[in-house]
């Protein structure tokens, strides 16, 4: 397919838009590493690591009850809606589209994105210790609380992947990043791996990245393009942009 003037227009095939917290910061869900962050009210040790859990999961249980209990009172934004809007529009142009996300929250659910993988799991699923099970849970979990399949008490805990434990979904991640030719990180600091080094993997594909940022990010040097300014504002123009090549 030719531009007006500015040589082949390359209509994608392969996108993954990789997530972080910042698109769902103009949701109310509270990002990590921003000023005043959930990082600065809790040490990530204490919260996000296996033995943070083992060492005090009274601590664990309230962090997660707390952040499932916001999640109950908060809605999509432009950023989730555009996504899921692009998901549409790439099937139509029998492109293939893959929403990678480092959150836990649903909020790309609820704007209506289906091609979605938690790398780092669900706020709103649990897994029991002793049995291995898991399951949909949008309460409070304590303690105390009984596993539902094998009856051992305080076994369940959240079903969202901590420090030192591996991202759900990396075969599958790294077969479609082998593949794409665009790659779209949307709203993350770029801090924590292996989320963070899938820019790379792109680049190697032959893929064209994109950020999309409040501000640039820790490896923005790495991208072929930045837009920077909130989610709900740069991802939506972003779309449009993208929404007329592959329907060019
Ligand atoms: C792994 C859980 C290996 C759920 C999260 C030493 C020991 C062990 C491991 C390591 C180690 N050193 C390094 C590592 C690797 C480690 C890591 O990367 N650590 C970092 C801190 C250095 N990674 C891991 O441990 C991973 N596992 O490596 O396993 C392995 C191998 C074999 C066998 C077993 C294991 C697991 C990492 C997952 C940890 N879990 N969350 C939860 O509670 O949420 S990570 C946590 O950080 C969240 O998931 C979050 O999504 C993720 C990344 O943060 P961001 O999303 O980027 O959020 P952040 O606040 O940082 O940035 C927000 C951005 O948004 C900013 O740039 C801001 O400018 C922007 N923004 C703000 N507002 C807006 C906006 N943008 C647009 N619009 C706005 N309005």
């Amino acid at each position: 397919m030719r531009d007006r003037g500015q040589g082949v227009r390359k209509s994608f095939r392969n996108i993954i838009v990789l997530t972080g917290a910042g698109v769902s910061a103009e949701s109310g869900m509270g990002t990590f590493r921003d000023k005043d962050g959930i990082w600065t009210q809790h040490s990530l040790e204490d919260v996000a690591t296996p033995e943070g859990f083992a060492r005090n999961p009274r601590l664990v249980h309230d962090f997660y009850n707390a952040r499932r209990r916001s999640l109950r009172e908060a809605a999509p934004n432009a950023a989730h809606t555009a996504l899921a809007r692009l998901e549409r529009m790439a099937g139509q142009a029998g492109a293939a589209l893959l929403l990678v996300t480092q959150n836990v929250d649903n909020l790309h659910e609820k704007a209506g994105s289906r091609s979605l993988l938690h790398m780092h799991g669900e706020l709103e699923k649990v897994m029991c210790a002793s049995c291995g099970i898991k399951g949909p849970w949008d309460e409070d979990l304590f303690t105390g609380t009984e596993c539902w399949s094998c009856g051992a008490v305080g076994s369940l805990r959240p079903d969202v992947v901590w420090f030192g434990e591996m991202p759900y979904g990396m075969d599958m991640i790294h077969d479609r990043l082998s593949a794409c030719d665009l790659f779209v990180s949307i709203g993350t600091s770029g801090e924590v791996y292996p989320a963070a080094g899938f820019v790379e993997e792109a680049r190697m594909s032959g893929a064209h990245t994109i950020e999309l940022n409040l501000e640039p990010s820790a490896n923005a040097r790495v991208f072929g393009e930045g837009r920077y300014g909130p989610a709900s504002q740069v991802v939506s123009e972003w779309v449009e942009d993208i929404g007329q090549r592959l329907r060019a």
